[in-house]
């Protein structure tokens, strides 16, 4: 059994999809083990996005990442890394398959409604940036 981290981003409470995005999650057989609402501090949200640091579009992402409440949770299944990022579609919306989160409802590059963990390692690292093992059920 696999876990990810998943976040829907400021962008995606404020269009209220946070309903549809658990519900596809759900749909497609993936357990949430774990689940809060809380809003990122700009240092905070450079500590998650640390990878990204000196991209020319880091100021950005985490202004924007910390412009509002998101919801962060544990997605438990088999495969769930990959079948997350699926049903997310591509980072660019532009790119991303119809029927995928980011393809239904993003229209930014940047601002592109969820998160997910993209490996085994990132996703240990980005669950325990948020949550204690205690917090997941
Ligand atoms: P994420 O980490 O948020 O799940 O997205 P991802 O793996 O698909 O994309 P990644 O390359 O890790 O980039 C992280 C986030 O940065 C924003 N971004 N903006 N303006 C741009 O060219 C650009 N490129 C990336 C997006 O919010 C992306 O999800
Ligand atoms: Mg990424």
């Amino acid at each position: 059994m696999e876990r990810t981290l998943s976040i829907i981003k400021p962008d995606g409470v404020e269009k209220k999809l946070i309903g549809e995005i658990i519900r596809r999650f759900e749909a497609a057989g993936i357990r949430i083990a774990a689940m809060k609402m809380l809003r990122l501090t700009k240092a905070e949200a450079e500590g998650f996005y640390a990878v990204h640091r000196g991209k020319p579009f880091f100021e950005s992402l985490t202004d924007f990442m910390s412009s509002g409440p998101i919801v962060v949770m544990v997605l438990e299944g088999e495969d769930v890394i990959r079948k997350n990022r699926e049903l997310m579609g591509a980072t660019n919306y532009k790119e991303a398959k119809p029927g995928t989160i980011r393809a239904d409802f993003a229209s930014d590059i940047e601002k592109n409604i969820v998160h997910g963990s993209d490996a085994p390692e990132t996703a240990r690292t980005e669950i325990a940036y948020f949550f204690s093992e205690m917090d997941i059920c």
